[in-house]
């Protein structure tokens, strides 16, 4: 019955409808309709009551599963859509449904994270407006191919954020997208099991759509951007989660079936420092050269003085 109001309140949303009303049509008295409106304040949703004209549901970006499913015919990745108006962290809440055995291509998204995550312990803003969703795969790959996953997903993403942002994006290595110098994606890879024997792996992604960079900590505002300001409009989530989505499926099967050596040369292609020098680091070592490419196994080749480092996993800092 929740569902069914949750229905109701969408398809009205931003404008009022009464407790009678939905009462009436769904057949239940206006104390039942009142106690579901509270519960599904509880779970997060928007949702204002004004005495003699109703309920309101704001719209921050809801996802409609159903629509994002219509959308997507047969493809693995959204083959479940599940939205939830607010989460610790999509990463997290899908790892928790893990012993209830979800369908691989199961995605989550929140309206807003409490504690999204970024690599390495980093913390990850999440506000309404942005599109926070992680989906489950289970790649029967050995390790090397699956940690390469990371680049292929940051090529996918690139395209996206094209489309949408009316610019040419970029890849700052391993899977930062950015938009005019500004960081507008990211993606956190989570894999659970043995080497060589991926039990399952998380992909999350956090995408500033509707965000407003002032809206965040300012050091973290002054580094980012959003769709909302490269494009200057006001994004449909719905649309761009299914753009995503069929852009994620498709690089999946591709690198699936053709491995890696396109999809590298397109993510060269965008790679934000290629041939320029970067700093990063190798344990304790810090690294300073020319990033001249990026090899078959997606480590980053570093020009130093006198030989060339491969990097494998870390932070990249653009010098120049
Ligand atoms: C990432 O980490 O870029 C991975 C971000 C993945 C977030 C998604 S949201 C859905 C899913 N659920 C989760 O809990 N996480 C995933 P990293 O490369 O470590 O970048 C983190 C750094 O980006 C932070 O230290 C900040 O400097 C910056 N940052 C934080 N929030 C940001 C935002 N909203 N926009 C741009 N930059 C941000």
């Amino acid at each position: 019955m929740r569902q069914m109001i949750l229905k109701e309140l969408i398809q009205n949303r931003d404008s009022f409808i009464s407790g009678s009303q939905l009462a009436e049509s769904l057949g239940i008295s206006r104390v039942a309709v009142w106690k579901h409106i509270e519960a599904l304040k509880k779970e997060g949703y928007d949702i204002t009551g004004v005495s003699g004209r109703g309920y309101q549901l704001k719209d921050n970006g809801i996802i409609i599963p159903e629509e994002i499913k219509a959308g997507l015919a047969q493809q693995l990745i959204g083959s479940q859509v599940y939205y939830y108006p607010y989460l610790d962290s999509t990463n997290e809440a899908l790892k928790r449904s893990i012993k209830d055995h979800p369908l691989e291509g199961t995605v989550y998204v929140a309206g807003k994270q409490a504690e999204g995550k970024g690599r390495r312990g980093r913390k990850w803003e999440s506000p309404p407006g942005g599109l926070w969703f992680s989906f489950l795969l289970r790649p029967t790959l050995p390790l090397p191919q699956t940690a390469l996953l990371s680049l292929v997903f940051a090529v996918s993403l690139v395209k996206s954020m094209d489309v949408f942002s009316g610019l040419p994006c970029q890849i700052k290595w391993p899977n930062d997208v950015f938009c005019q110098g500004k960081k507008i994606a990211g993606i956190l890879l989570e894999m659970s099991g043995e080497i060589d024997n991926a039990d399952y792996l998380i992909v999350g992604i956090g995408i500033n759509v509707n965000v407003r960079t002032n809206d965040l900590p300012p050091a973290i505002g002054a580094i980012s951007t959003s769709l909302l300001e490269t494009s200057d409009r006001e994004m449909d989530a719905n649309e761009v989660l299914l753009t995503v989505l069929k852009d994620l499926d498709r690089y999946y099967r591709q690198f699936l079936k053709n491995g890696f050596s396109d999809i590298r040369l397109e993510f060269k292609s965008r790679c934000l420092h290629l041939g320029n020098a970067i700093e990063t680091t190798r344990g304790q070592d810090i690294i300073r050269g020319i990033n001249t490419d990026i090899d078959e196994m997606g480590n980053l080749m570093v020009q130093c003085q006198d030989n060339v480092v491969r990097i494998s996993t870390g932070d990249v800092k653009v010098l120049n």
